[in-house]
């Protein structure tokens, strides 16, 4: 019988929002897609039991301006996690790469630099049809943002930060 190592110290994530303290960095622009993102994210909130006084909801004017309102969110200690959500479409803009890139890259940089949870929440799209698709009830990318950052402040939390 071969020996497995994957059990004996294996770290897992709960995804249990009780006591935890979320914030949420939307972006205006497309906010007919990031409303839909922000609903996803209320459910997935209600369902793991984040506690109505333990979220912080902030909106910036576009994609390009959630690493900055995520960072101040953490480096004042307001909140255990960051779930950012936006919306950018690649047909509606020509600077898409610089938007999406500098979004994605920024985040990144708050949770390494802080090493509290940032997550990206962002959509990316090539066009409306997919955004839609990415935000609608059944396949929302809100929802799955606020599951992925409690299982991280979980994981975090049993790996001693
Ligand atoms: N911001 C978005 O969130 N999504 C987009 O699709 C987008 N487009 O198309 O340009 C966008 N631009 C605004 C950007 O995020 C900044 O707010 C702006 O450049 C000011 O810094």
């Amino acid at each position: 019988m071969s020996t497995n190592f994957r059990s004996a110290n294996a770290v897992t994530g709960e995804v249990d929002g009780s006591g935890v303290r979320i914030g949420l960095v939307l972006g205006r622009f497309n906010d007919h897609i990031t409303e839909r993102l922000l609903e996803g994210a209320e459910n997935a909130l209600a369902v793991h039991g984040v506690a109505e006084a333990d979220v912080t909801v902030v909106w910036v004017p576009g994609a390009f301006e959630i690493p900055l309102a995520a960072k101040a969110l953490v480096v004042h200690g307001h909140v255990d996690a960051v779930v950012c959500l936006g919306a950018v479409i690649r047909g509606e803009t020509s600077h898409y790469d610089f938007v999406a890139g500098e979004c994605a890259r920024g985040i990144q940089d708050v949770q390494l630099e802080t090493g509290v949870p940032v997550v990206f929440g962002v959509l990316t799209t090539e066009n409306l049809e997919q955004a839609l698709a990415r935000s609608a009830e059944d396949d929302n990318k809100g929802e799955e943002s606020v599951r992925t950052a409690l299982e991280m402040v979980s994981l975090l939390g049993q790996l001693g930060s």
